[in-house]
């Protein structure tokens, strides 16, 4: 019998929401029960894209704004034959950042437009299930000050939560919107049983492609 797929899982959501946290605590609980599980978090600061992203993120460098958006997009792109492997073997794959925030930041700049935003990762893995953290400012504010980074400022980063918000509307990915407010370990336990909903829900489905 044909081995099952594992899930594509991925959280997004605004600074400081915990989405670290919580794809760490999740990918150990998957791992503890049984289920093949791995982390991954995107950009990927670790190939040549990468780090080219991360100079641009700590304003080592500066890049072009469509050109840096490619550049989020490619780093999501040359993953994607592993990623397919991985899920195929019945590894569910748990994704820190995605597509989403590539539209959600690009989109959040003068100028851009979402479907032009959208279209350069039309195509990609469809994610099973996307778990959106969701934090008040003043909540985010309580967990520490802004870093130094690119788009590390609150001006921002509430219009990145008004791309979200729209990204959101859209029916064809199964988004769900967690409580960050809450403890770690109770945000923990939502997310889990969401997760696991979705891994036997993907099983025998055939992996998607993202906004097709
Ligand atoms: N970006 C883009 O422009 N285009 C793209 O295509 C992609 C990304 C993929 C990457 O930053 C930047 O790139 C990001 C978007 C942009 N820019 N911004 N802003 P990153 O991945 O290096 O870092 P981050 O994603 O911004 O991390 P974060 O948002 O700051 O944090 P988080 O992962 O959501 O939270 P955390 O690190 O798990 O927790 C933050 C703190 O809160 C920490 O001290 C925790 O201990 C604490 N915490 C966590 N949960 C709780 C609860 N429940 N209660 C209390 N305290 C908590």
């Amino acid at each position: 019998m044909a081995c099952k797929r594992g899930a594509l899982i991925v959280l997004e959501g605004v600074d400081k929401a915990g989405k670290t946290t919580q794809c760490n605590k999740l990918v150990q609980a998957l791992q503890q029960s049984g289920k093949p599980a791995e982390m991954i978090r995107f950009p990927d600061r670790t190939t040549t894209i990468g780090q080219l992203i991360s100079a641009y993120l700590e304003k080592k460098r500066d890049l072009e704004d469509h050109t840096v958006h490619l550049l989020f997009s490619a780093n999501r792109w040359e993953l994607v034959p592993l990623m397919k492997k991985k899920l195929e073997q019945g590894t569910t794959l748990v994704v820190d950042r995605y597509a989403f925030s590539g539209v959600a930041f690009t989109s959040a700049k003068p100028g851009f437009d979402l479907d032009w935003c959208k279209s350069p990762d039309v195509g990609l893995p469809k994610p099973d299930l996307v778990m959106f953290l969701q934090l008040s400012p003043a909540e985010a504010a309580r967990r520490g000050q802004f870093g130094e980074e690119r788009y590390e400022t609150s001006v921002f980063q509430k219009t990145v939560q008004q791309k979200f918000e729209h990204l959101m509307k859209d029916t064809s990915v199964n988004w769900q919107v967690i409580d960050a407010a809450k403890s770690v370990d109770d945000v923990h336990e939502d997310i889990k049983t969401r997760s696991l909903n979705a891994i036997l829900a993907a099983q025998n489905l055939p992996l998607g492609e993202l906004w097709k």
